[in-house]
């Protein structure tokens, strides 16, 4: 394993001191120390992978100095467009590290929205035409690759990747990163706002814990998992996919489940959302100032209004609970009121540690709720 001692004092030497990405559980305890990081190195949290590109291009040519972007491998997806028309040898050129955690690993078990991503990360900075090298908790020869990686950048003014394999990193034993001050609990919020809906709408839940607390909540209740759609993962597509169902089916109340990571990663979909003006969308954001599915890391939406956000872009009604006693009076007249409506839902950062996974398939899933929407409306 890597100390992250010993990844921080190797990149120090190539002067890699500038970071930015979106987070990956595959190498949370990196991302723990950069949380605090030495004074020398500067953090920067972006909502999106493109940015992460972007940002390294701006510094890059500000400072001569080349950072690293760091991101899971579904994040790929969202910087292959800035890596082939910005940071690419035949546009600007411009030298940046990639930090990619490999979810999905050929060979590893993993969820299914990171089957095909795991098994095309090579090949894909293969046809990117961006050299990698992989590293795991077997590497001996770090310096060896930094060298290597360095000397690419440098000489090729283009990016250069590090595969990072889960298990990579030793456990982080600094300080660990502060969770927010909210009484309410996410899972707790996901009760009450199940409890006040009629029983015949549709919900679209974004990626990570929070359709793993209502997967298991519908368990507890011991009702079938139809009404829900899952999404597990395009992070931040939530609300655009409640948006196509909205507008197939104007009658039927549909309900985003959705969280301050995933909304701040597409926000572009608000303005759509505010121009079409579905009056059957209600978007709920449980919004605990972190990507806790990842390990917790800090996002930015400590600083965003997102209420005033939504009406800005065109949502009819913007509310906000800070509380249970909040939540409950707010619920009824936000569910009621013809939308496009947000909710935003302060909660405090954290989940049961025995918290499980759907056990039944995507297909199932998707199966069972096309099954749902194309019943009559109760
Ligand atoms: C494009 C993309 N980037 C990164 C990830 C990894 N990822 C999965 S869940 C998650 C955290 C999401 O945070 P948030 O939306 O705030 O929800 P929370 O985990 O706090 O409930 C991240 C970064 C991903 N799935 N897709």
């Amino acid at each position: 394993m890597i100390t992250c001692e010993a990844f921080y004092q190797e990149a120090k030497k190539h002067d890699l001191l500038f970071y930015a990405g979106v987070p990956d559980s595959t190498f949370k305890e990196w991302l723990q120390f950069l949380a605090n990081p030495p004074s020398d190195v500067q953090h920067i949290a972006v909502s999106n992978e493109c940015d992460a590109i972007a940002l390294m291009s701006g510094y890059y040519m500000a400072s001569h100095r080349i950072g690293v972007a760091y991101m899971q491998n579904s994040g790929l997806g969202n910087a292959v467009n800035p890596l082939t028309s910005l940071a690419d040898k035949e546009v600007y050129a411009v030298p940046m590290l990639l930090m990619i955690g490999w979810r999905g690993m050929p060979g590893m078990k993993d969820e299914p929205q990171h089957k095909k991503m795991g098994r095309i990360t090579l090949p894909m900075l293969d046809t990117l035409e961006i050299p990698y090298s992989v590293i795991s908790e077997k590497t001996q020869d770090l310096p060896n690759i930094f060298q290597k990686a360095c000397d690419w950048m440098q000489q090729k003014s283009a990016p250069y990747a590090m595969i990072i394999e889960h298990g990579t990193f030793a456990p982080y034993t600094g300080a660990q990163a502060t969770s927010n001050q909210w009484p309410l609990s996410r899972e707790d919020a996901i009760k009450l706002v199940v409890s006040f809906l009629q029983g015949n709408e549709a919900i679209v839940s974004t990626t990570g814990k929070i359709s793993r607390e209502l997967y298991e909540y519908r368990d507890a209740l011991q009702q079938s998992h139809s009404k829900d759609f899952y999404t597990v993962g395009s992070l931040g597509c939530s609300v655009s996919i409640a948006m196509g169902i909205a507008l197939a089916q104007p009658k039927r109340q549909v309900v985003v489940f959705d969280a301050d990571g995933s909304a701040l990663m597409h926000l572009g979909s608000w303005a759509t959302v505010g121009a079409y003006h579905p009056q059957n969308l209600k978007h709920i954001i449980f919004d605990n100032e972190t990507y806790e599915s990842t390990g917790a890391q800090a996002s930015n939406s400590k600083n965003v209004q997102f209420n005033k956000i939504a009406l800005a872009t065109g949502y009819a009604h913007a509310v906000e609970a800070y509380n249970e006693e909040q939540l409950r009076k707010t619920l009824p007249e936000f569910l009621a009121q013809p939308g496009p409506n947000l909710l935003l839902i302060k909660v405090k950062s954290g989940s049961r540690a025995n918290l499980g996974r759907p056990k039944t398939t995507t297909f199932e899933n998707k199966e069972g709720f096309m099954q749902y929407l194309s019943q009559p409306l109760a």
